[in-house]
Formats: structure tokens, C-alpha cells, sequence
């Protein structure tokens, strides 16, 4: 299922006089108080964030998974699937792929497929937290950490043909999450599973091709209950320096205790010139994997605004890999992603409206009041305008949800699928 740039603008025809509107009355707006709004909405419109292929499909709790029927079965499908998300949105011009679901079969084909609906394969992720048909090993018990160094081995290995399929591809990272852990006190030893961490990560780093980044993602808790390998940014700063320069820290939302200053966090990781990656989601309790911005909306725009201001004063800090890392159980998953894409352009666009300059102003004569209504006044800012603009200006939707469903494309997908399909992955 392709969509045309033709569809788009047919269906966009009667927005656009009052978007025009719209635009012009924000414009104006911003001009008057010295924005340059054409530089904010290009950077608007060069934002680019990846799809992960799990989660094109419906996800699961631990108590039931309930298809959405048209699910793509296959790597061809799920770059499909991205497609469609990049025509309406042009925001979405990457994939991430999971091995070893998505071996591609045909590496040519595979190619020209995502060249042909400008997506690129950003970040290529391992999976060691399930066993895998064929393994030796078991990874019940842990992998890279793991006591036994055969399960380490074959983990290791695994990594390195995870970033070679990953090369052929055109990726230049790798992400490493892993659910390496323990349930109950006692169960291992934390300095031995933490010294076998750290010789595994740097044997897969020193086997990485010289233009590759080391992604290595951190999380509290689950699947283990009682303690992770990798518990937080701390650990993985550490692991990634004791890797080298090209080991970098990935920040998923999802992987903090609740409460957790993650703004902060960024800001430290930028000024290090470590932070890699980026995941996006929401959550109210845990690793909820919610649609972005669904209910947090001023955390994520305060941490836009750490990232605009590293990405401005960091130089050192290398280009992120920025991906959506959600799990949806009762939406539609092209909605939710259309969504979540909305909500990232919608904190980006509101951060860029921060007068960093103003701010430090302020900062310098302790004006606390000051500060406060500096990004508040920003975050207050109906900047859905100008989102749209960006789309609009490089060929996407005015309202990407509402062409989605008019033009029928979950029909489609079920047509053209079978209700039964069903993707891989969680
Ligand atoms: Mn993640």
C-alpha cells in the first residue's frame, strides 16, 4: 500500500485556506516578538525520527495480545507500513530494525524498497533477552552478564552479526538493550555481572566498523524485579566510556523510576558529549510504552528543551538516533505512531520557541519568576500551525490522522492482508 502526494494534497484541498489562517496569525506573532519562524519550521521539517519494526504491529501486555488486523507480516510490509507513515507525516523517514525478526531475505530488494519511500535503516537492535531457535545457549538466566562465558560467547556473536546485517543495510549504530538481571537478592554477584558486562560490550564495540556508534540503553527493572545489569545512565556512561568515544548512552523514556528528572539527565549526558540515542514514549507507572505526549506533555517539553540547547551547545555530542520505542495495545498502530510523531513535532516546535539568550539573562540575576514564564509562555504556544506548515512545505499532510482515515488505509491494509497477519516481534 503506497500513498501519492497527489492523495494528499486532494484530500488537504479545503484545509488549506484555513490553515493559511492559522499560519499567518502565529506567524506573525512570533515574527513580532523576534522568531525567525521560517528556520524554526525547517528545522521543523528536517526532524526525522525512526520507526521501530515492532511496533507497526499490535503489542501485547503479559495477559493478552489482541491483533489489529492487516498487520505486516514481513520486512517488505513493515518498510511498507513506515512508508505510509513518512508520506502523511515526513517525519518518519527511518527504520529501525530488530534481528532476528527482520533478516531481510533479499538485501538488493530490501534497499531499493526503502530507498524508493526515502527511508533509511537507522539503528540495528540485538535481541539476547529471549531464546532463539537454533541458540546452544540459554539466555534464561542473562547474556552478555552472564556467568557461564558460552552464553556470553554466543551473545557477543550474535551482536556482531546483528551489526553486520546491520552494514549491508546502511545503519551506522547499534543498540544494545539488555534484560540481563536479577529476581531475588543473592542471585548473582553484582561486581561479576557487571565486570562480564562491561568485557562483553567492549569486545562487540572493538569489532564495530570505524564509522559506527555503540548505542547502550539502560532500564530499572523488568523482566528482572530485584536488580538490572544496567540499572541507569550512570552505569551505562560507564560502560561507555570504558568502551571508547564512539559508546554512547541511549535514553529511553519509558526506563526511569517514577519521578525521575530525565530533562537533567539529557543536559548531563550533552555536556559530556554522550548522549546516543533517544527513545520516545510515555508512561504513568513503569515502562508503560504509551503514545508520546499522551500524558506527560510538559516533561517531554522540558527535555526538548535540553536537547535544543545541546544540540546548539554541544557540538561534541555526536548526531542522535532519535526512535519511537511504544507499544500499542488498543490503538490502531499507524494511528498511534501518526500520533506520537505529532506530539514529538509538537514539543521540538515549542522548545525552539525558548529564547535561550533571554533565559540566561534571567539565570544570571536569579529573576526566578522570569525563568518560569519564559518556558511556560512557550509551552502555552499553539504551535500546531507551524507543525503542519512543515509538513505541508515537504509534500506531507495538513492533518496526517484524518487522510489516513479517509483514505481508508487500515481497510486497505486488511484487504490487501488477510485479518489474520500477524507481525513479529512482541
Ligand atoms: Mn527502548
Amino acid at each position: 500500500m503506497r500513498i501519492e502526494r497527489e492523495q494528499i494534497q486532494d484530500n488537504d484541498k479545503k484545509n488549506i485556506a484555513h490553515h493559511q489562517e492559522d499560519f499567518d496569525f502565529i506567524s506573525n506573532r512570533l515574527t513580532k516578538n523576534g522568531h525567525n519562524v521560517d528556520a524554526i519550521v525547517t528545522k521543523l521539517s528536517n526532524f526525522q525520527v525512526a520507526v521501530p519494526s515492532w511496533a507497526l504491529g499490535a503489542g501485547g501486555t503479559r495477559f493478552a495480545r489482541f491483533s489489529y488486523k492487516g498487520e505486516p507480516a514481513n520486512l517488505e510490509q513493515k518498510i511498507e507500513d513506515v512508508g505510509v507513515l513518512h508520506a502523511l507525516t515526513q517525519t518518519a523517514g527511518a527504520v529501525s530494525l530488530h534481528i532476528p525478526w527482520d533478516v531481510p531475505e533479499d538485501y538488493t530488494a530490501i534497499k531499493e524498497l526503502a530507498n524508493s519511500l526515502h527511508i533509511k535503516f537507522d539503528a540495528v537492535n540485538s535481541n539476547t533477552f529471549q531464546d532463539q531457535i537454533g541458540n546452544k545457549e540459554s539466555y534464561k538466566y542473562g547474556s552478555l552478564g552472564h556467568i557461564n562465558k558460552d552464553v556470553r560467547d554466543q551473545a557477543i556473536a550474535h551482536n556482531m552479526e546483528v551489526a553486520k546485517i546491520g552494514e549491508r543495510l546502511g545503519s551506522k549504530s547499534l543498540t544494545v538493550w539488555l534484560a540481563d538481571g536479577t529476581s531475588f537478592p543473592g542471585q548473582n554477584n553484582f561486581q561479576d555481572a557487571l565486570a562480564n558486562t562491561e568485557d562483553s560490550l567492549k569486545k562487540i564495540y572493538n569489532n564495530l566498523a570505524l564509522d559506527w556508534k555503540l548505542l547502550i540503553e539502560y532500564k530499572p527493572y523488568e523482566p528482572n524485579f530485584y536488580s538490572t545489569i544496567i540499572q541507569d545512565w550512570g552505569t551505562s556512561l560507564m560502560l561507555a566510556n570504558s568502551c571508547g568515544e564512539r559508546a554512547t548512552t541511549l535514553v529511553d523514556l519509558g526506563h526511569h523510576l517514577p519521578n525521575t528528572n530525565i530533562e537533567q539527565i539529557v543536559a548531563t549526558l550533552m555536556w559530556k558529549g554522550k548522549l546516543g540515542g533517544f527513545h520516545f514514549n510515555d508512561s504513568k507507572y513503569g515502562d508503560d510504552d504509551l503514545t508520546v505526549g499522551s500524558i506527560k506533555p510538559y516533561a517531554l517539553f522540558l527535555i526538548f528543551n535540553e536537547l535544543v540547547y545541546g544540540m546548539e551547545n554541544n557540538p561534541k555530542n555526536p548526531e542522535l538516533s532519535w526512535m519511537i520505542d511504544a507499544s500499542h495495545n488498543l490503538k490502531d498502530p499507524l494511528e498511534d505512531l501518526i500520533q506520537s510523531l505529532d506530539a514529538i513535532q509538537e514539543a521540538y516546535a515549542k522548545a525552539l520557541l525558548i529564547d535561550q539568550k533571554v533565559l540566561k539573562e534571567a539565570q544570571k540575576i536569579n529573576d526566578v519568576t522570569t525563568c518560569q514564564e519564559i518556558l511556560q509562555n512557550a509551552y502555552r504556544t499553539d504551535v500546531r500551525p507551524l507543525v503542519a506548515e512543515a509538513r505541508l512545505q515537504v509534500g506531507g499532510a495538513l492533518d496526517p490522522l484524518q487522510v489516513y482515515r479517509k483514505l481508508g488505509i487500515r481497510k486497505n491494509l486488511i484487504n490487501e492482508r488477510g485479518s489474520d497477519s500477524k507481525a513479529s516481534g512482541l
